[in-house]
């Protein structure tokens, strides 16, 4: 049976800054987003792939240099299917007199196409008729989607009829202000055509490892900030004769972002921070870790130099201390109190009755009454 088999990415974004990182995790990560289109043209070659779908972001912005355009072309170039569709997105949306796009085209592979057009296009892949049917961004924002030509346009039975589109899914992303070209998942699975395939929401969907689905949404193949903790990939898709669909999740991140707690109590090490993470490699992890929790005193003051260990396994940590604080022994009351003082004998009664606790916050209460004096 005759099938085509494209790989869909989406969602890149080079010229991404990352300024807040120092200058060496920040380089990776700018090369991070260069390195996985390589990744998915390899990809997409060793599972024989006849096309490679973009699906909009390629870019960050439309002002991006020249350096950074001729980068991606060259790496696409190794592509060795028949075609790679380029679909505008809203960060690198289309108009003829954009530098971006100038330079995209006089350096691109001649088997690339930039779907600059609302209009039907006719490709012959493996004896089949493909109809691609284009839903380009012309601008950032727009609080109406692309799709209106396409759901006027009479399909043909005996061609693969194909989507290309970007924009908000409303079942998967957040957009609150509907300015991203919003769409939903039941108007994508109404249209007439067989295959839909979707770029700008970062998470991809359907949310499984193997689907049938006809809409796909490819999700970012970098992951690119704390707000985005999974993994990086695409999707592979086949489609034959007869309309049968078989798709698969494609994993292609370099790295991965964090954002978590981590709850102390007596004792600090490292490899409380190392289990956190078992089963990804901590030199391609970027974190943030909330700390917060008890520590006996002594643990308490060392706890500094434990965190400068942590942080060299990691490609890059941050520590962020959330009300992390030094556990009170009985000890410290007897320091702290006259004997035979009030809070001397109401926290000696809370530490004897094992009411550790209520001795902390009750500690708490007295050190502000203390200072607002
Ligand atoms: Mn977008």
């Amino acid at each position: 049976m005759d099938k085509i088999k494209i790989f869909h990415i989406s969602d890149i974004h080079v010229g991404m800054k990352f300024l807040r990182y120092p200058d060496s995790v920040k380089n990776s990560l700018i090369d991070a987003r260069f390195e996985v289109i390589q990744r998915a043209v390899s990809v997409a070659d060793e599972l024989k792939c006849d096309i490679m779908a973009i699906t909009g972001d390629i870019f960050e912005n439309i002002k991006v240099s020249k350096r950074e355009v001729e980068r991606v072309t060259q790496t696409l170039k190794a592509f060795s299917g028949s075609a790679i569709w380029i679909l505008p997105g809203n960060h690198d949306y289309y108009n003829d007199t954009l530098q971006l796009w100038q330079w995209f085209k006089a350096s691109m592979p001649d088997h690339a196409i930039i779907l600059d057009t609302p209009e039907r296009k006719r490709f012959e892949i493996e004896e089949l008729n493909v109809d691609i049917y284009p839903a380009p961004c012309d601008r950032k924002h727009s609080e109406t989607n692309a799709l209106e030509w396409l759901k006027q346009m009479p399909v043909e039975k005996d061609a693969v009829n194909i989507v290309l589109a970007h924009g908000a899914i409303k079942e998967i992303s957040p957009d609150l202000n509907g300015n991203y070209f919003p769409m939903s998942l039941e108007e994508l699975n109404a249209l007439k055509q067989d295959l839909v395939l979707i770029g700008h929401t970062h998470v991809p969907y359907p949310p499984v490892a193997e689907a049938t689905a006809k809409v796909y949404n490819a999700g970012t193949p970098e992951p690119d900030g704390l707000n985005y903790q999974h993994e990086g990939g695409g999707w592979y898709i086949e489609i034959d004769a007869t309309k049968r669909i078989m798709a698969k999740r494609i994993p292609l991140g370099q790295f991965r972002f964090f954002d978590v707690t981590l709850t102390l109590s007596d004792e600090v090490n490292e490899s409380m921070f190392y289990g956190m993470f078992s089963g990804y490699p901590l030199e391609k992890i970027v974190a943030r870790i909330k700390v917060g929790g008890y520590l006996t005193q002594s643990v308490f003051e060392r706890r500094q130099s434990v965190y400068e260990r942590v942080k060299k396994s990691f490609h890059h940590l941050e520590i962020e201390e959330i009300a992390l604080k030094p556990k009170f022994t009985r000890e410290e009351v007897d320091r702290m109190f006259t004997v035979g003082s009030v809070p001397y004998v109401l926290l000696t009664k809370l530490f004897d009755d094992g009411d550790v606790a209520t001795a902390h916050l009750a500690l708490e209460l007295m050190h502000e009454v203390m200072n607002h004096d």
